[in-house]
């Protein structure tokens, strides 16, 4: 008999015949439809005329045979599923783990333990209570789930990018996602927890209070996807070749440091650009760079936990790295943007049951209810048993069971049996015994009891963890958020409520919070709240309001919780705003862009109008773009682009607005005139007064408007007092070269003079 043609799509075969980074993409690669001339239908006929349906006479009605209208109607008709309950909006990308030290001690789980082996890996990040056609900047949790599509089958860790939740139990979800999503009888307000529903559930749960404080806090508005920690959350177990087990904690650090918006930037951008960070990684990735974190763990034993004050099987508690360091043995990149946003992160279906061998779960009682609902959620969502299947999901290791069947079964099993024990077969497959996956074998003898532990009862000891680590700014920037979002809740009880929850965090705090809503201060030192995000008052008011603390180990502050202290800084991955007109100095632009390049910054041309300005492409407009999205602005030289630049209210709101939000802000040459011409000019020359006195000998200073500028060919050069508030003006990029470096790092320039 002549022998039959099979196909073996990689996933089905029993071995890998590579295993690398590009595993997965030459996976994927199998259901990648290639381009091509024909136009067809979807059974492969081709297709003469797709843009005139079939009708009886030009005048007459369509025809119910025209099978090629029928097809592409329908296929149209069925194009949406249900987007996910929570994390409804997200980007992902593809990119692969690098484990650099082997974790053999605790694990046997390859993954941890092949040092050097590159395993491919999908990430989805997203946010929480918006609806998938909502925007990427509010003031909510990120997820951060990630797939690794390791050796011994799909390992996934869905995490955020805070350590710790909001409840204790799983159960009580269903009512925390109520309560935050839009209210019901009107579906307002879309992505926002700054309702009444929302903190009328939250007044009634004081173990929400930790996580409260770092949903206020600045990690809720992260300024990209890379400037974000992620965290597994939960306690999970590894077990060793001996089968010791030991508990974990998984961490993913941002090379590039975690950094944040501010509040004002992150609801303008919601409007100007609703995309800003899948654009961001996007175009990232698309100009060849990546984004990069470090994989951590903390690892620790049962009896460690068990002499700490707080319960690490709590998820509203996190175990402080002062107490178990993060070991960091591994790095994640992510290097390649998906082909298709539906077949790829609309349909990766991430969950956290996901695990290999040498890994377990712990008896958190609100990770034992996700051990259940993400399996369920795949059901109604991608609405089939076989989602499995999909490409985006399916494992690199081979798929062999006695399950069939089921709607869409893309899987073609051959042969008559499809049972266990069987003697037609041999027996196959067979377990695997000792070598498949094995629970820890944790002994258990209890009572059945709807109850709480005790040691889950101290709800407000992290809080106050939490509050006293952060730095005065950080601190400043807490009570603003939380007078924000009570003061968009319309009841007063709600607010008066949360007021009793915030006392028990910390006095101070309460009090500033209720002065910013017409309320009693609960202490007699207070400080009157400033409108911008960093009013020198309350800042330094706050920074001796700190709060004794329970439930920590003992410590009174923790170690990486503030954004501020000890995060890496670098000029990476930042986007400065360079604004151009006809006369700008181009050798000048050409020059900062090729060190901003140089340095893996971006830059954007900034033009008074769009296409070619002397020669410089620019890609953007004033009134196309706005400068809420990007890191910093850049005013270049040449004097009749200065003046048309400060003609345009819109480039001094530039300036105005980066002032504001703290960022970064530098001219050359010509172009501080554009700085002291716009309403920050007063401010500008109040701190750096004596940047005139830099004058060349026998110029005019100071100056005051712009012809003489133009005249003299004068140049503004900062001082240190204005180098220290981010203002960077100078002759040339050369010369500026590392200020703007090092002012582009420090990202944001807090208790600048107020304009
Ligand atoms: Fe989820 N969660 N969750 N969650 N979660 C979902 O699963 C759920 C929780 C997280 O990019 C859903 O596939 C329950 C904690 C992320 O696709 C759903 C509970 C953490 C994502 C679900 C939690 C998360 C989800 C919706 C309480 C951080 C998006 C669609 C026990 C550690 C993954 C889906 C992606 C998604 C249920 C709590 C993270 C409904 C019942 C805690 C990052 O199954």
């Amino acid at each position: 008999m002549p022998k039959r043609k099979r196909s073996t799509p990689i996933a089905l075969q029993d071995t890998l015949p590579t295993f690398d980074a590009d595993t997965k993409a030459d996976d994927l690669s199998a259901n990648t439809a290639p381009g091509g001339k024909t136009l067809t239908d979807n059974m492969g006929h081709p297709v003469s005329d797709d843009q005139n349906s079939l009708r009886a006479g030009v005048h007459g009605p369509t025809l119910l045979e025209d099978f090629f209208f029928r097809e592409k109607i329908m296929h149209f008709d069925h194009e949406r599923i249900p987007e996910r309950v929570v994390h409804a909006r997200g980007a992902g990308a593809h990119g692969y783990f690098r484990l650099d030290r082997s974790l053999a001690e605790y694990t046997t789980a390859k993954v941890l333990t092949e040092v050097g082996v590159e395993t491919p890996l999908f990430v989805r990040f997203s946010t929480v209570a918006g609806s998938r056609g909502s925007v990427d900047t509010p003031r909510d949790v990120r997820g951060f789930a990630v797939k690794f599509y390791t050796k011994e089958g799909n390992w996934d860790i869905v995490g955020n990018n805070i350590p710790v939740f909001f409840i204790q139990d799983a159960i009580k979800f269903p009512d925390l996602i109520h309560s935050v999503k839009p209210e019901p009888h009107r579906e307002i307000p879309q992505a926002a927890s700054a309702h009444d529903t929302f903190y009328d559930f939250i007044s009634q749960t004081p173990e929400a209070m930790h996580m409260m404080m770092w949903l206020h806090s600045d990690r809720t508005i992260p300024r990209s996807f890379d400037m974000m920690d992620g965290f597994g959350v939960h306690t999970f177990r590894l077990i060793n070749a001996q089968g010791q087990a030991h508990f974990v904690k998984y961490h993913f650090k941002p090379v590039l440091g975690a950094h944040s918006l501010v509040w004002d930037e992150a609801q303008k951008i919601a409007g100007k650009d609703a995309d800003f960070h899948r654009r961001n990684m996007w175009d990232t990735i698309d100009q060849g760079g990546t984004l990069e974190w470090e994989f951590g763990v903390q690892v620790f034993t049962e009896k460690q936990a068990a002499g700490w004050d707080f319960d690490v099987l709590d998820p509203t508690k996190l175990v402080p790295e002062d107490l178990v360091p993060v070991q960091r043995v591994g790095h994640i990149v992510l290097n390649r943007n998906p082909d298709n946003y539906f077949a790829e992160t609309e349909q990766v279906a991430f969950m956290p049951t996901n695990i290999v061998p040498g890994m377990d779960f712990s008896n958190d009682p609100l990770l034992q209810g996700r051990t259940f609902s993400y399996l369920d959620t795949q059901l109604s969502r991608l609405g089939s048993p076989n989602w499995n299947e999909l490409p985006i999901n399916r494992p690199l290791t081979p798929v062999r069971n006695n399950q069939r069947d089921g709607h869409m079964r893309q899987t073609i099993n051959p042969g008559r049996v499809a049972y266990f024990p069987n003697t037609m077969a041999a027996n196959l497959p067979a377990p695997a015994g000792a070598h498949g996956f094995v629970s820890y074998p944790e002994q258990m003898r209890d009572t059945k009891q709807r109850a709480r532990a005790n040691s889950f009862s101290d709800h407000y000891g992290q809080a106050k963890l939490f509050w006293n680590s952060m730095t005065p700014v950080e601190r400043e920037h807490i009570a603003k958020s939380w007078a924000f979002e009570l003061s968009m809740c319309e009841r007063r009880d709600l607010r008066l409520h949360m007021l009793d929850h915030l006392e028990k965090v910390n006095e101070t705090l309460a009090s500033q919070v209720a002065i910013a809503l017409g309320e009693q201060p609960r202490t007699t030192k207070t400080a009157k709240p400033g409108g911008a995000q960093d009013s020198a008052d309350e800042v330094a008011l706050l920074a001796t309001a700190t709060s004794k603390t329970t439930a920590s180990g003992k410590l009174q502050k923790a170690k990486a919780l503030s954004q501020e202290g000890g995060q890496p800084k670098l000029p990476k991955g930042r986007k400065v705003a360079i604004l151009i007109a006809p006369g700008v100095n181009t050798a000048q632009v050409k020059a900062v862009q090729a060190e901003l390049a140089a340095a893996g910054a971006k830059s954007e041309l900034v033009g008074t109008r769009l296409g070619l300005i002397d020669g410089l492409e620019a890609k953007k407009t004033l009134s196309n773009t706005d400068p809420v999205l990007y890191d910093a602005v850049l005013v270049p030289g040449g004097a009749a682009s200065v003046q048309a630049l400060v003609a345009r209210p819109e480039a001094q709101n530039f300036v105005v607005e980066c002032y504001r939000h703290a960022k970064p802000i530098f001219a050359l040459s010509e172009g501080a005139e554009l700085l002291t011409a716009s309403p920050i000019g007063k401010a500008l020359k109040a701190v750096g007064g004596k940047a005139d006195a830099k004058a060349p000998a026998g110029k005019a200073a100071p100056v005051q408007n712009l012809s003489e500028v133009a005249g003299s060919g004068w140049l503004w050069t900062s001082t240190a007092s204005l180098k220290a508030h981010g203002i960077v003006a100078g002759h040339d990029a050369g010369a500026t070269k590392n200020d703007i470096l090092k002012a582009l790092a420090e990202h944001r320039f807090w208790g600048r003079p107020v304009a």
